[in-house]
């Protein structure tokens, strides 16, 4: 190569790296594993991941962000393990070379931990649970050239245990508040530990997996916000951050602007009430050192469809159904009649079977039947199929309220609230 043309090709490569552009792909809460009315996900999943990795190569992804829980229980199954091993293991051969993968409430720290030290030779950063030192949070995303271009404050879900020590006594306000200003504290620590790169004009980004005042929330996130999941206001945040990637709920939403905050949400419809979300993953443009948020929809693998009203009304919806999803379609049938009738709980039994059987494209995986001349109390124990997988621990608990005709429960709601938390704390820690 004669020495003008070399000149011309190093001038172009060093016009090339000095304004690179760095894509950050932002998504979270995959709850790999998870089970609706006990059906796996996993084609789901397989179909989810196939297509994220299409996506981060056809769109030049530099850095994978996924903001907990990553899987739907802490000890998941060899199966469900392999699906997400398989996925970060096909990053290998695209240009994604960082994942970072923080906890979520649903993670155990130590499932996701274990393979911590091997998933580093995949350039794969896990943060299970918050760490001894702050400063471990604070990871640089360097370009090809080794220039440092983003930081990101790796903030995994923030138990009780790494915010507070409980008083005695205290009450449930203030356990709440305290949770809070811990959850701020985290962030403003890491505002002033990354000061200096703001000076510098280098993008700093958060993640959290946590619950925003005025978020919009789903069936699937847990029925009650209570305790660490009582929200922080985006307005409270300290200064300094330049994209708050969040996990926790499901629905993809922005909660802020100032910083911009987003939800990517679940890439799975993870409950029916989710049925009408679109999907989507958040893309970083980061350019100049000025970050530009667009994002992506996931196409919907399976539909979930919700169909009410009374048999013959739900019998005509259900004729006029169209395949939509390349997976078979999910059904939750609720059906009202006006006056108990045995003849018919038994027509609708053999309606439902047949319908299962004849359809390739449709299943009816939950349903109800209730007649509105019973009262709910009358039906609870025995009637049409309710089981207690139909309500949620709230939900029974109230019942039971009813059965024992406690009207003043104000307190009593709260205290059982905030048993059910520590037991759902108790049974996300390792
Ligand atoms: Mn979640």
């Amino acid at each position: 190569m004669s020495g003008k043309i070399g000149y011309f090709f190093s001038v172009l490569l060093v016009f090339h790296l000095k304004t690179p552009q760095m894509k950050i792909l932002h998504t979270s809460d995959w709850h790999i594993g998870q089970r609706l009315h006990n059906n796996d996900r996993e084609e789901e999943h397989r179909l989810y991941f196939d297509w994220l990795r299409e996506t981060i190569e056809a769109q030049n992804i530099d850095l994978l962000l996924v903001c907990g829980d990553i899987f739907d229980i802490g000890f998941p199954a060899n199966g469900v393990l392999k699906i997400y091993y398989s996925f970060l293991t096909s990053l290998i051969a695209t240009n994604c070379h960082q994942v970072i993968i923080t906890g979520g409430n649903h993670d155990s720290v130590s499932t996701l931990e274990a393979p911590r030290e091997i998933l580093k030779f995949i350039n794969v950063t896990v943060l299970g649970g918050a760490t001894d030192e702050i400063a471990d949070e604070i990871i640089e995303i360097h370009d090809a050239g080794g220039k440092t271009r983003a930081v990101v404050c790796a903030v995994p879900y923030l138990r009780e245990k790494n915010l507070r020590k409980s008083v005695a006594g205290e009450s449930f306000d203030d356990r709440e508040k305290a949770i809070r200003e811990g959850i701020l504290y985290h962030y403003l620590q890491l505002s002033k530990l990354t000061e200096t790169y703001n000076e510098s004009g280098i993008p700093v980004i958060a993640t959290g997996h946590l619950y925003v005042q005025g978020a919009v929330i789903s069936e699937s996130e847990r029925g009650i916000y209570v305790g660490n999941q009582a929200g922080v206001s985006i307005a409270a945040f300290p200064p300094g951050f330049g994209y708050l990637a969040l996990g926790h709920l499901h629905r993809a939403q922005q909660v802020g602007s100032n910083p911009p905050a987003f939800y990517s949400g679940s890439p799975l419809m993870l409950s029916f009430s989710e049925q009408f979300d679109k999907k989507r993953i958040n893309i970083l443009d980061i350019s100049d050192d000025k970050i530009t948020v667009t994002d992506i929809k996931i196409p919907a693998f399976r539909k979930l469809i919700s169909i009410k009203g009374n048999l013959a009304e739900a019998k005509e919806k259900l004729a006029s159904l169209k395949p939509e999803s390349p997976l078979c379609g999910w059904i939750d049938l609720n059906i009202e009649e006006p006056v108990h009738d045995p003849l018919l709980m038994r027509l609708y039994d053999d309606f439902i079977e047949d319908f299962n059987l004849k359809n390739p494209h449709f299943r009816i995986i939950k349903d109800k039947l209730q007649f509105a001349d019973r009262s709910f109390q009358d039906t609870f124990p025995t009637d049409s199929g309710l089981t207690l997988n139909d309500f949620n621990e709230l939900q029974v608990f109230e019942k039971l309220l009813d059965q024992e005709g406690i009207l003043a429960r104000e307190d009593i709601i709260s205290n059982f609230k905030q048993l059910l938390q520590m037991v759902h704390d108790t049974e996300n820690q390792e």
